[in-house]
């Protein structure tokens, strides 16, 4: 058996748990009730520890999908759970212009966390009409051109197997890594 394991982080109410919700069949989360009123004017339950869910994709490979919380008293988590990660799904809610600016700097402090794997940026939420293109992402949060920017909808199984898989192309190469 092999196992990958892919780390999704993001700001706060990026879609992180929802993408691994709607990936695996197997998954927990620490999902808790939103205590700040302005965070509850998005949504009422948050990531504090962690999610967690397991994908089988066969040819003997499972994927193990982690997901980080969003809220910034929680940054730390970053470097607890990207142990042993072989790659990272950077999430941001496409959506939402009011977090993006959040969105850059917590890109920015990614790819210097980052810096040795491989990742993909999931300009979530495409299914909003408003929501900014994978094109305005790359833009606005100065995503250097080696890194894939995608359209990303965490809601629909297809579109959230088609990032996942963008991810997996990159890390397969370095499968010899893989245990
Ligand atoms: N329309 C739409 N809503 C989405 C999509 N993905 C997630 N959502 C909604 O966005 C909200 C936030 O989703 P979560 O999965 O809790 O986001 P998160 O990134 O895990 O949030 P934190 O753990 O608090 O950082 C929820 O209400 C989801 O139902 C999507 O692709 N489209
Ligand atoms: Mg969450």
């Amino acid at each position: 058996m092999r196992n990958v394991k892919v780390l999704v982080v993001g700001p706060f109410n990026a879609g992180k748990t929802t993408f691994i919700r709607t990936l695996t069949g197997i998954s927990m989360t620490t999902d808790v009730e939103v205590t700040s009123a302005e965070e509850r004017k998005k949504k009422r339950w948050t990531t504090v520890g962690m999610d967690f869910g397991m994908v089988d994709i066969g040819d003997g490979y499972v994927i193990r999908l982690f997901g980080s919380p969003g809220q910034a008293r929680f940054s730390f988590m970053w470097k607890v759970l990207s142990v042993g990660a072989h790659g990272i799904i950077f999430m941001l809610d496409a959506s939402d212009r009011e977090s993006i600016q959040t969105a850059q700097e917590e890109f920015r402090r990614a790819t210097e966390q980052f810096a040795k794997l491989p990742m993909v940026v999931a300009a979530n939420k495409q299914d909003v009409s408003n929501a900014l293109k994978p094109e305005d992402v790359r833009f606005i949060l100065g995503v250097p051109s080696k890194v894939r920017v995608l359209p990303c909808v965490a809601i629909d199984k297809a579109q959230a197997w088609l990032v996942l898989g963008s991810l997996l192309e990159l890390i397969m190469p370095q499968e010899s890594q893989i245990s």
